[in-house]
């Protein structure tokens, strides 16, 4: 049965053709739950579509950031685990991820079944999306134990991701790491596998600019994320750049609507 949250997704992507979604890591440092909460309002205000609240490393703030972004914003907030500790009940959904280039179970379905009682018992709305990561891959392919795909290579993660989508999952994920240098990922490697399936492509990773979040777009993704840039610079500019990036995902994606 599809949610709230998912018909929310696939509603837009009908008007809108791409959507872009807010990464927020929350750290007790720098990332504090105000912090959280002003940048995702910003972010909001920007014009993004969704905040995912979560990342490789959880720092154990997670209730409390989730709960001041709540309050701040009417986007959709969409958990993005890094693994069990990246769980809160407060959130309004979980992208519900399997790792499928892990070389450890535990990233593909250990994590997954040791949540799965806490989610049930709760309101979260499972999301389910399977993670591919593709070189340099950063901080997620060393936590997740993972053999990203070689950037030259797009048919590997075509292939696993007609395997997600024959097993029923509703999203991929072509991740190239929090920070990847080099663009993201490569624009050949998403419009290759966007080829070869029909539930929605989202990528991220290193996309710091409206151009590259552009050719994200023309080659196929659906949803961006843009995590870095937007806790770079979101404060200073008061989600200006944020602005005009998310006016670039709106006019590539105008043209995929028909
Ligand atoms: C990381 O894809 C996301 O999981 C976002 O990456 O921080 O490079 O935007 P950036």
């Amino acid at each position: 049965m599809a949610g709230k949250v998912w018909s929310y997704i696939t509603s837009k992507l009908k008007s809108e053709g791409a959507l872009h979604f807010t990464l927020i890591d929350p750290d007790p440092f720098k990332v504090t739950p105000d912090v959280a909460s002003e940048m995702a309002s910003l972010a909001e205000k920007a014009g993004s579509d969704a905040i995912m609240i979560g990342g490789s490393t959880a720092f154990g703030i997670i209730d409390e950031a989730v709960k001041a972004i709540s309050d701040v914003v009417e986007v959709p907030t969409i958990l993005f685990p890094g693994g069990v500790s990246g769980v809160s009940k407060y959130a309004d959904a979980i992208f519900f991820m399997s790792l499928f280039n892990s070389m450890n179970p535990y990233h593909i379905v250990g994590a997954q079944a040791l949540a799965a009682a806490n989610i049930r018992l709760s309101n979260l709305e499972p999301i389910p999306m399977a993670y591919l990561i593709v070189a340099p891959g950063k901080t997620a392919a060393w936590v997740g134990d993972a053999k990203p795909f070689p950037r030259d290579k797009p048919k590997l993660p075509a292939a696993y991701a007609m395997a997600a989508e024959m097993f029923g999952f509703r999203l991929v994920y072509l991740e190239a790491g929090s920070g990847a240098e080099g663009g993201g990922v490569p624009p050949e490697m998403i419009s290759t596998v966007s080829q070869f399936i029909e539930i929605p492509v989202i990528t991220g990773g290193g996309l710091n600019d409206v151009a590259s979040v552009r050719r994200a777009v023309g080659a196929g993704a659906s949803i961006v994320v843009q995590g870095t840039y937007v806790e770079r610079h979101i404060l200073n500019d008061r989600g200006e750049g944020l602005r005009e990036i998310v006016r670039g995902l709106k006019e590539a994606g105008a043209s995929r609507v028909r």
